[in-house]
């Protein structure tokens, strides 16, 4: 039964002791019961509420009523009721709060013996990953790395390297350009570069002979995806320029990167060739290290050679004396210092040196294919 004030038949002590220890049981064990906050508010509502609580009721009906000569002695007595009660109230409040906290660090605790979670890394792409082995055979030789925009002008693409006017690389057919550059003057207007050759003009201008160089990065040209092709690949340049850098620093140079790369056991071959910025310029050639340079793998022929035993692996020569000119003001007369530089798709290394046939399958990004170089 809820409790309700009762009417006091005297107030004597017996009596007056006799209601306040009801009064205090049955706060009590309201207080017991409770275990919410919501119930705490209201228990405390109900028993000290201003106005129609309890107390305030008992307050009226046992003090108030009292004639003047028992007011003392009652009034002492609810005084210490009063006591009481708050303490079972306030023991009720901080009862409830224990219990949520403790309910809450239940529910932040940690199970030590579930199974981790995996965050897979991932690895490097396997072209950046063959572009960084290059760089580093040079590195290990003393040249350092530069890196510049992909975004170029003409001046720095075309001009400077010595194509001339109207060389078929600057047409639209082979060169991706950027919209609407067609207002500025030719050197300004903008485009993808096609080979990572304006970062060696670039550093030229900034830094004063001697210089050894290499430049990894991303290069545009105007081709539809197959096999072989794609819009988008990578090539490492390399430069070097000094007093008296010759035709056999070249080769020197190269053949030793070379067996650094593929193995100590190939053999370098040089061919005359063409580039605008070069004279004389070479391919490289590399003894197959598939077939080891006899064009065969057992009874079959051997196909990343084509069966002759050689691959081309690199475009190289002379800086051409045409390309110093741009650049004679920060130290590069062609009268004083002479160079060689070199450029490599490293793509197609990638293929060969991880025996893929489809260059696509490197642009997919299809992790079934990825994750075996992982
Ligand atoms: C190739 C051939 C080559 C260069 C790149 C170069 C840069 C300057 C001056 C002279 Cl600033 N040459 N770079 C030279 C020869 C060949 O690349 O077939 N690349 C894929």
């Amino acid at each position: 039964m809820a409790y309700t004030v009762p009417k006091l038949k005297d107030l004597s002590d017996a009596t007056l002791i006799a209601a306040v220890n009801e009064c205090i049981r049955a706060c009590e064990a309201e207080a017991d019961a409770v275990e919410t906050e919501a119930e705490s508010k209201a228990l405390r509502d109900r028993w000290l509420g201003r106005k129609s609580g309890i107390l305030t009721r008992i307050n009226e009906e046992w003090l108030r009523a009292a004639p003047k000569e028992a007011k003392k002695n009652v009034g002492a007595r609810v005084n210490e009721l009063r006591f009481q009660i708050e303490a079972r109230i306030i023991g009720a409040e901080e009862s409830v709060k224990d219990r949520q906290k403790k309910r809450s660090v239940e529910a932040d605790r940690i199970d030590m013996t579930l199974p981790g979670i995996s965050r897979p890394i991932g690895a490097e792409h396997p072209i950046i990953r063959t572009m960084n082995e290059i760089v580093a055979v040079f590195r290990n030789l003393g040249y350092s790395v530069q890196e510049g925009p992909e975004i170029e002008t003409d001046y720095y693409n075309f001009e400077s390297l010595n194509f001339p006017p109207n060389h078929p690389a600057r047409d639209t057919q082979d060169t991706l350009f950027i919209a609407n550059q067609r207002t500025k003057p030719l050197r300004e207007q903008l485009l993808l570069r096609t080979h990572t050759s304006p970062v060696q003009i670039r550093t030229m201008e900034k830094i004063k002979p001697p210089i050894r160089i290499v430049i990894p990065g991303k290069v545009y040209r105007n081709d539809p995806p197959d096999a072989s092709h794609s819009p988008m690949f990578h090539q490492v340049e390399g430069l070097a320029v000094d007093t008296n850098i010759t035709f056999g620093d070249l080769k020197g140079t190269l053949d030793h990167a070379m067996k650094a790369f593929f193995g100590s056991n190939v053999k370098t071959s040089f061919r005359p060739s063409f580039f605008p910025f070069t004279e004389p310029s070479a391919e490289l050639m590399v003894s197959c290290f598939v077939c080891g340079g006899s064009g065969r793998r057992g009874s079959d022929t051997c196909r990343p050679c084509k069966q002759t035993g050689w691959i081309e692996i690199l475009g190289c020569g002379m800086v051409d004396p045409n390309v110093f000119e741009f650049v004679k003001d920060n130290g590069y007369d062609p009268a004083r210092v002479s160079g060689f530089a070199f450029g490599m798709g490293a793509d197609r290394i990638a293929l060969l040196k991880y025996g893929v046939d489809d260059l696509q399958l490197f642009f997919q990004n299809d992790v079934r294919f990825l994750r075996q170089f992982a």
